[in-house]
C-alpha cells in the first residue's frame, strides 16, 4: 500500500486553492497518481484467466473511483513463492493475494477442507458448497486469524489432473512410488503418501524447472494451468483423475484494507467479487478446449474411473484422519454437500 505524499496532497489542494489556472496547470502535468495504490500478487501466469479478469476489474474499479484507486497485479509470484508471499499478506507488505485453500492452512487450517480427495464430483456442487454454508465457515475461519480476511467469492483453480513424463496414471498402483511434486500443504502430502508416492512439496513458482530437471516425475494441477504454464513442454502424460477440487481465496491484508474508506472498499469488493464469477466461467470454458489444444501439442491424455482411488484412500484411513483434523462439524457441513465420504 502507497498513500499518496504529504507533498502531493498539499500541492492538490493548494491547486484547488488558487483557481482555474493553477488547476490547468495541474491537469496538464504528468498523470495523477492514484491516492491509494495496492498491490495483488498472484502465482499465475499472465493470460490465466485470473489475471485477465482482474486486470479488468482494476480498470473498472479505476473508473468508478475516479482514478483515487489503483490495483497493480503482480503475476507469476513475481513477489515470491506462496509460502513468501502468505507472510508478506499477513503483514502487510502485500494487500490482495489469491491462494489455494490449501495451502493457506498451514496459516489457518480448516481452510483446506474442500481438498478432500475425490469429494466434489461436479462444478454444480463445488460452487453451492463454496458460495454456501461450508464457504462462509471458512471465510469465518480466515477472519479469526485477524490479520487477513477473504472477500465472499472464491475465485476457480478447478479440478486438479495428474501429469507425469513417465507413465500414465489409470490405477491407485500407478502412483505407488510416484515422485510427485505436491503443493505445499499437509493436507495434499497426506494423500499421496495414503497411495504409497513420494510427495516432494515445492511451491508453483519451481515447478516447472523440477520437471525439467527431474527432480520429480509428476505433478498435479487443473487444465487450464498446463496449458497456461506450459507445463505440457515437460510432461507426456495427463490422467484425467479429478481427484480434487482447488480454488483460490482473494484474501486482503485487514488493516491495508480497513485503511481505505468505505466507499472504495464497496467499489473493490464489488468488482473482484464479480470478476470472480467471470474467471470461473472462462476455466470451465477452458476446460472444454484444452484437452484439444495439448492433445496437439503430444500430450497422451486418459481417463481413470475414481472409484479404486477413493477406495485405496479409504483403507488408508485418509478419510478417518482428516474428519480428526477439521472435526465434526466441519465434516458435516462438507458430507452435508458432497455426500457421505466413508
Ligand atoms: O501450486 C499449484 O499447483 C497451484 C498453482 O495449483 C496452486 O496454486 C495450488
Amino acid at each position: 500500500m502507497t498513500k499518496a505524499s504529504w507533498s502531493k496532497i498539499s500541492r492538490r489542494s493548494f491547486a484547488a486553492g488558487t483557481g482555474a489556472l493553477a488547476v490547468s496547470t495541474f491537469a496538464i502535468g504528468k498523470a495523477r497518481a492514484a491516492e491509494f495504490t495496492y498491490k495483488f500478487a498472484n502465482n499465475m501466469p499472465i493470460n490465466h484467466p485470473t489475471n485477465t479478469r482482474a486486470q479488468e476489474a482494476a480498470a473498472k474499479i479505476k473508473e468508478e473511483t475516479g482514478g483515487r484507486f489503483e490495483l497493480q497485479i503482480y503475476p507469476s509470484s513475481q513477489l515470491g513463492s506462496d509460502t513468501d508471499t502468505l507472510g508478506q499478506i499477513r503483514s502487510g507488505a502485500v494487500d490482495f493475494f489469491t491462494l489455494s485453500g490449501l495451502i493457506l492452512s498451514t496459516f489457518v487450517p480448516a481452510a483446506s477442507i474442500n481438498g478432500v480427495g475425490f469429494a466434489f464430483k461436479d462444478y454444480d456442487t463445488v460452487w453451492k458448497t463454496m458460495d454456501g454454508k461450508l464457504g462462509e465457515y471458512v471465510r469465518a475461519e480466515i477472519a479469526k486469524s485477524r490479520s487477513i480476511i477473504a472477500f465472499d467469492r472464491p475465485w476457480d483453480n478447478g479440478f486438479r489432473q495428474t501429469t507425469t513424463s513417465n507413465k500414465p496414471i489409470v490405477t491407485p498402483a500407478d502412483l505407488a512410488n510416484l515422485k510427485i511434486r505436491v503443493p505445499p500443504s499437509p493436507l495434499w502430502t497426506s494423500m499421496y503418501k495414503a497411495f504409497g508416492s513420494a510427495p516432494t512439496s515445492i511451491n508453483f513458482n519451481e515447478v516447472y524447472s523440477a520437471l525439467q530437471s527431474k527432480v520429480v516425475d509428476g505433478q498435479e494441477n487443473p487444465l487450464a494451468i498446463v496449458s497456461t504454464a506450459k507445463l505440457y513442454e515437460v510432461q507426456s502424460f495427463c490422467s484425467l483423475t479429478n481427484h480434487m477440487w482447488d480454488g483460490f481465496w482473494f484474501l486482503a491484508n485487514r488493516r491495508n484494507w480497513e485503511a481505505l474508506p468505505e466507499n472504495i472498499r464497496g467499489i473493490v469488493a464489488k468488482h473482484i467479487n464479480a470478476a470472480a464469477l467471470l474467471q470461473r466461467a472462462d476455466i470451465a470454458k477452458l476446460n472444454d478446449t484444452v484437452q484439444t489444444e495439448l492433445t496437439g501439442k503430444g500430450m497422451k491424455f486418459n481417463t481413470v474411473d475414481p472409484a479404486p482411488f477413493r477406495e485405496k484412500l479409504k483403507a488408508a484411513g485418509f478419510y478417518t484422519e482428516w474428519k480428526g483434523k477439521f472435526g465434526d462439524a466441519a465434516w458435516a457441513m462438507l458430507e452435508g454437500s458432497v455426500g457421505s465420504l466413508g
